[in-house]
């Protein structure tokens, strides 16, 4: 009797837990392709495409090594559209003696996981995400005790867990974080070296014309299609990353150009994020480059950061917060999505292009995610549910795990404040500073209020007014709310209605689109 291995859309790693330990010759590895996946939120066509071309191409890879594949095709006639009645079928079709799986990054997969023994009869073994340096219990007991979670003391546990960038036991050059270095807004012309491309292959060609026919109402382009979608074109990706990029990627990471959609950023996450690369040896290799003086600290620190700090920071938060974190509203936002985050239409020239190139590539960086889409999320009290699963759609590295406290957490301060100190909430002058999207927008950033200034300006006071009684008290925001106090009422009420009127507006055009959409 053979062992089961499903392995999801996310655990393209031939190192996966699951696979380890078993026997080739007597384990069938079920991969599936349903529907449930693609449209429990409905994907960006771009995202779905690269989930199953790099699931098919794992799958080629497996075969070739020897492991027997059971792969389900979307448009399989028997397809049962989700993975417990794919794993059911699957177990009708080879009478496992045991299903052996990996945790998935997903809260709702999990809770059908633990159902399969009841529905199937035979035991199912669900194993650690050994791809993470935390394990979740891990960072439960981190976590146990504390009021507050703050990345920063557990990104240097993680530093001196894993020796990255350490001397002994203090940190390289003395500073633990070189974030402030790393913040420079964009000099005129700025310009990244271009983005390894990978033309689709006929295995991807396929995908892109069943995704095309099968998804075509939803959201984003296909047309740009160039991820890499094997471990080897992700590697060839991440060399170009750490020849090219990495060396300018921390001095400009905060930076926003209109029409340059990739700068200095790595753009790895969708590789990572669906196993194809290994955080752990891209943080080697950059600080390989460091040590060899190909990049600076500070950009090189600021990667690690992101791969052993940020990233398996948000993924214990994720575990040890849910499923609450999916409903937290601690700020009673309930604004629905404007229209616009679909349709790019809006004058605001930050939020159009950034809604643009997230159309276009399934990718926005960070600060235009956090900065510009999320900051207006924040300042306009839009409903955090609204805005996680629009960010869950759209991007093609977001899974639930990494999304979810990144958008509800970080962007929205929807937990009340567990995992930010504060809201990253900006006014115009912060967009303005980091790109050189205000030189072009109708609005002008430097008008506080009015139908011409720009909205970020006005809506920023009234997000700081409308929660005073929830934020007034943050020592972070001291100085803002004293600014605000210090204003004259007449001032106040200027920009209370100015943002007021832009709400308005927003909610009526929103109306009309809607009624004309019918
Ligand atoms: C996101 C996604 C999509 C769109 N489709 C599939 C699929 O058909 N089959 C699959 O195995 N995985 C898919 N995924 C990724 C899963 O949603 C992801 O593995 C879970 O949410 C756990 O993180």
């Amino acid at each position: 009797m053979t062992v089961l291995v499903p392995v999801l859309g996310d655990q393209l790693s031939h190192g996966l837990a699951s696979l380890k330990g078993c026997d080739p010759a007597d384990t069938v590895v079920l991969m599936m392709e349903v529907a449930e996946e693609a449209a429990h939120v409905r994907h960006h066509k771009a995202k779905i495409a690269l989930i199953f071309s790099a699931m098919r191409h794992f799958a080629a890879e497996l075969r070739k090594a020897g492991w027997r594949v059971d792969y389900i095709r979307l448009d399989d006639p028997e397809n049962a559209g989700s993975f417990t009645g794919e794993v059911i079928r699957a177990a009708e079709r080879h009478s496992p003696r045991l299903i052996r799986v990996v945790e998935p990054g997903d809260w709702r997969v999990e809770q059908a996981m633990l159902d399969w023994q009841t529905f199937i009869g035979c035991p199912v073994e669900i194993l650690p995400d050994s791809r993470f340096l935390c394990s979740r219990d891990e960072f439960a007991s981190w976590a146990a005790g504390r009021k507050e979670l703050r990345m920063e003391f557990f990104y240097r546990e993680m530093r001196r867990r894993t020796g990255l960038l350490m001397d002994g036991k203090d940190p390289v050059g003395g500073k633990w974080n070189y974030d402030a270095a790393n913040r420079s807004g964009p000099p005129t012309g700025l310009k990244g070296p271009p983005l390894p491309r990978f033309a689709p292959d006929a295995m991807t060609n396929e995908v892109i014309e069943l995704v095309g026919t099968r998804f075509a109402d939803h959201f984003g382009a296909l047309d740009k299609f160039s991820w890499p979608v094997t471990a080897q074109e992700a590697e060839t990706a991440a060399a170009a990353f750490l020849k090219d990029r990495l060396p300018t990627f921390g001095q400009w990471q905060d930076a926003m150009v209109r029409g340059q959609d990739f700068l200095f950023h790595a753009v790895l996450s969708p590789a990572i994020n669906l196993g194809l690369l290994d955080p752990l040896d891209l943080c080697r290799r950059a600080e390989a480059e460091y040590r060899a003086g190909r990049a600076p600290l500070a950009a090189v620190e600021g990667f690690v950061r992101q791969l052993i700090g940020w990233r398996e920071y948000i993924r214990g938060v994720y575990w040890l917060e849910m499923p609450g974190l999916a409903e937290d509203n601690y700020l009673g936002a309930t604004r629905p999505l404007p229209d616009f985050y679909w349709t790019g239409k809006t004058d605001m020239a930050c939020l159009a292009d950034c809604v643009r190139t997230t159309r276009d590539n399934a990718y926005a960086h960070h600060i235009q995610r956090l900065m510009v889409l999320g900051n207006f999320a924040l300042l306009a009290g839009i409903r955090p549910q609204d805005v996680a699963d629009w960010f869950l759609v759209v991007y093609a590295d977001a899974f639930d795990w990494v999304e979810l406290p990144n958008v509800a957490g970080m962007a929205l301060f929807a937990d009340g404040g567990r995992l930010a100190s504060k809201p990253y909430a900006a006014s115009g002058a912060y967009i303005d500073r980091m790109s050189n999207y205000c030189g072009s927008c109708r609005y002008k950033v430097k008008l506080k209020t009015g139908p011409d200034a720009c909205p970020f300006n006005a809506l920023y006071w009234h997000f700081l007014d409308r929660n005073e009684d929830k934020l007034g008290r943050n020592m972070r925001l001291a100085n803002p709310y004293a600014t605000w106090r210090r204003m004259s009422e007449e001032k106040r009420t200027e920009y209370l209605a100015s943002a007021e009127a832009f709400l308005q507006q927003l909610q009526n055009a929103d109306a009309g689109w809607a009624r004309h959409g019918q």
